[in-house]
């Protein structure tokens, strides 16, 4: 796979700097413009205040870039053209010379490739409700279970089956941690009624987590769940019904495959009124402050 890497990106590499990996999802099919532009500059400038270098990763003209300059993450966020990307698409998008932003599952593949360790995203995804009529079921599992990295996530989207995504993760063999907890969280609430995982304090025992992790010769992930903090957070009680309603609209809609998150992603702005890209939006840089800690302690 031919890499472009910003000119931030490849002296970090250069110099064996910490790197932290973002993905464009989040940003061209996770939240509206201008406010996914706004979170994506952030995202990169909490990185870099935490002493880690962001790259953000998008293709852009068939083109895989690792670290975006200013006008192409402008692009991602703003221009329509731009497709969702997972794993299995890579081929399909540079042989089209598309523009793509990459999901948790292409932006790992790509990361790892480029031989960054840490990556940070929203919520990762996962098994969805009615799965078991529909299969719908994310690649970023099997990329989880696959690719030897450090994900920091705020659990899983709560618009998913989170009983059944954490069963997923144990099949495909993915290591999972709470930071501070040990009840997975549920993307914009910190409770999810999942008790019982392992609960690490800090960037450092995580990163030697890792060590141990990949040094046992396994491939998958360590997936950090990382709660939103308690200030930005919306209580399960207060989205439940909200949720469901998205999802029952969305049944109604016959909106399926790929279109179903971004579609549940933004009926639930709409229903909440914006406080729900808040949240997003809080509990996504909450992730990259987290993670960009853990690439300098794994960069160690
Ligand atoms: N986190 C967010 N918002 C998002 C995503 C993550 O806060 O939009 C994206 C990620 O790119 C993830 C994707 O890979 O949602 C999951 O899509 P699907 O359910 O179609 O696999
Ligand atoms: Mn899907």
């Amino acid at each position: 796979m031919k890499i472009h890497y910003s000119n931030e990106v490849q002296s970090a590499l250069n110099d064996h700097k910490p790197i932290l990996a973002l993905e464009s999802t989040i940003i061209a099919q996770g939240m509206p413009y201008p406010q996914n532009l706004e979170f994506a500059q952030q995202a990169e400038s909490i990185c870099r205040d935490q002493g880690a270098v962001p790259a953000t990763i998008a293709i852009i003209n068939g083109e895989v870039c690792v670290g975006l300059e200013k006008d192409q993450i402008e692009l991602i966020a703003r221009d329509p053209s731009v497709k969702k990307i997972s794993r299995r698409e890579l081929g399909l998008v540079l042989f089209e010379k598309w523009h793509g932003a990459t999901t948790v599952s292409a932006t790992m593949h790509i990361a790892r490739s480029s031989g960054i360790r840490v990556f940070a995203t929203g919520g990762i995804g996962g098994v969805h409700w009615s799965a078991e009529e529909t299969f719908d079921i994310s690649e970023d599992l099997l990329a989880l279970g696959s690719i030897p990295m450090v994900v920091v996530s705020a659990g899983a989207k709560a618009i998913l089956d989170i009983g059944r995504t954490l069963e997923y993760l144990e099949t495909l063999g993915v290591a999972v941690v709470g930071y501070k907890t040990s009840e997975f969280p549920a993307f914009y609430s910190r409770h999810s009624g999942f008790h019982g995982i392992h609960q690490v304090d800090s960037a450092k025992h995580i990163a030697r987590m890792y060590r141990n992790h990949t040094g046992c010769g396994l491939h998958s992930a360590l997936l950090v769940a990382n709660p939103v903090s308690e200030k930005d957070e919306i209580p399960a009680r207060d989205i439940e019904d909200i949720i469901a309603a998205a999802c029952t609209s969305a049944q109604e809609k016959n909106i399926s495959g790929k279109k179903l998150t971004p579609y549940l992603l933004a009926e639930i702005v709409r229903a909440t009124g914006g406080r729900s890209l808040e949240t997003n939006r809080a509990l996504a840089l909450n992730n990259v402050g987290l993670g960009a800690k853990i690439s300098r302690e794994v960069h160690k």
